[in-house]
């Protein structure tokens, strides 16, 4: 089916050459924006020397920047408390996996993609259509649905992503009347049972949230081609939607209308995507939007000028809207006080801030940070889902 996708492209392509080089120099502002933010805090440091970090509290050792375990119980937890402005993306190896490759999964027969349903025009598309027309898609935040202090919050990681965008798969195939929602199903059969997760991956989307977010079909990170583990030879990705719904190894795209059951997938996870309940239909699901977030990945113990003195690093994530204010407290009887190096440029993928921090005496102190904006939801933040403590010794 290459010859229907080709005629589409050259146009389309020469767009996307263009929105991909946008994003790019958006991207490079951006990145130097954060390194200014932090340097002057910088300067405060300067004139001292870092002598340690002080290792967060209350989190459970776990293996990190390792992948274990196998199949749906196979995971990799990224190691977040290096992270630094300057280097935005996970290296590949290093990016989180929730479920690691079937020992099933067949990817040496050619791969295909069915496209189907509620269209006109149905498709089975190769990897070689989909290559041809691959572009750079940017660089998105991924973060699973699941992820927790027992991981030290390390299912999340950023990729610089390219792919195809589903909406122009979805012209391709041309909607048919009564289509309104696409199913977008992965392989997911395992050798053993998982205790922990169901086996069967899919997920049903609006049309609008497809083309709004601009979902695509990812087939390379970081300028390489996906892993097995990341769900070679395709996956999908939805920037600003939870992991979840990123199904690895598509190997099928249905049209479905406004009667469309709800997958497994979407009520295995409908908890931790905040729905009402575990509905039954499609229609009745929100989208698993990763609301605006917010945590320190590291507290640095500096000695300025004969003093101690911390320094905390952190992120913020997830949300549609630019906030001007993050907030910052140690303990719950402490008041609230501005993020001292904040400036948020962009929603996806993370951004950084830092914060010179001077504890009055020794002991546990707990981190949260908090948006007082009423048009940003923050549910999860609010929740304390993100605090981190550390245990001060010296002052
Ligand atoms: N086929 C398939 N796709 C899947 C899953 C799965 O178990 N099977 N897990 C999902 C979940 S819960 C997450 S968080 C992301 C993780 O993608 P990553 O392992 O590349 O980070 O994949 C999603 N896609
Ligand atoms: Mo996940």
């Amino acid at each position: 089916m290459t010859d229907q996708l080709k005629p589409k492209l050259t146009r389309r392509q020469l767009l996307a050459v263009c929105l991909a080089g946008g994003i790019r120099l958006v991207g490079f502002d951006v990145m130097s924006g954060v390194g200014s933010a932090c340097g002057r805090d910088n300067r405060a440091f300067r004139a001292g020397k870092q002598v340690g970090i002080v290792p967060f509290v209350g989190e459970p050792w776990a293996p990190l920047d390792i992948a274990m375990r196998t199949g749906l119980d196979g995971r990799l937890v990224t190691d977040l408390s290096g992270l630094r402005p300057r280097a935005v993306v996970t290296p590949i190896e290093k990016f989180y996996i929730r479920t690691r490759a079937s020992a099933f999964l067949n990817d040496q027969q050619p791969w295909v993609i069915r496209v189907g349903g509620l269209v006109k025009q149905p498709l089975t598309l190769s990897l070689g259509d989909l290559e041809r027309i691959t572009k750079p898609c940017g660089l998105h935040l991924m973060e699973c649905s699941g992820n927790d202090r027992t991981l030290h919050f390390g299912l999340l990681s950023v990729a610089d992503w390219t792919g195809v965008p589903v909406s122009e798969i979805l012209d391709t195939a041309k909607i048919a009347p009564g289509g309104t929602r696409v199913l977008i199903s992965g392989f997911d059969r395992y050798p053993s049972v998982s205790t922990t997760s169901l086996a069967g991956a899919s997920w049903i989307f609006t049309l609008q949230e497809l083309e709004s977010s601009g979902a695509f079909l990812a087939l390379g990170m970081n300028g390489q081609r996906l892993t097995r583990d990341h769900g070679f030879p395709v996956r999908l990705m939805v920037p600003g939607l939870y992991g979840c719904s990123c199904i690895k190894w598509v190997d099928r795209v249905e049209v479905v209308g406004e009667d469309a059951k709800s997958t497994a997938q979407m009520q295995e996870f409908a908890g931790r995507t905040n729905q009402p309940g575990v509905p039954e239909l499609a229609r009745d699901y929100r989208p698993a939007l990763i609301e605006q977030a917010a945590m320190p990945v590291r507290v640095e113990k500096w000695a300025v000028g004969g003093e101690i003195r911390y320094r905390v690093v952190g992120i913020v994530w997830g949300g549609s809207r630019l906030i001007k204010t993050l907030e910052i407290r140690f303990n719950p009887e402490q008041s609230y006080v501005p993020v001292e190096n904040f400036k948020q440029t962009f929603n996806d993928p993370w951004s950084f801030w830092t914060h010179s921090w001077k504890p009055a005496k020794p002991g546990n102190y707990a981190v949260q940070l908090r948006v007082k904006d009423p048009m940003v939801p923050t549910t999860r933040l609010d929740s304390g889902h993100y605090v981190r403590s550390v245990d001060i010794s010296e002052v």
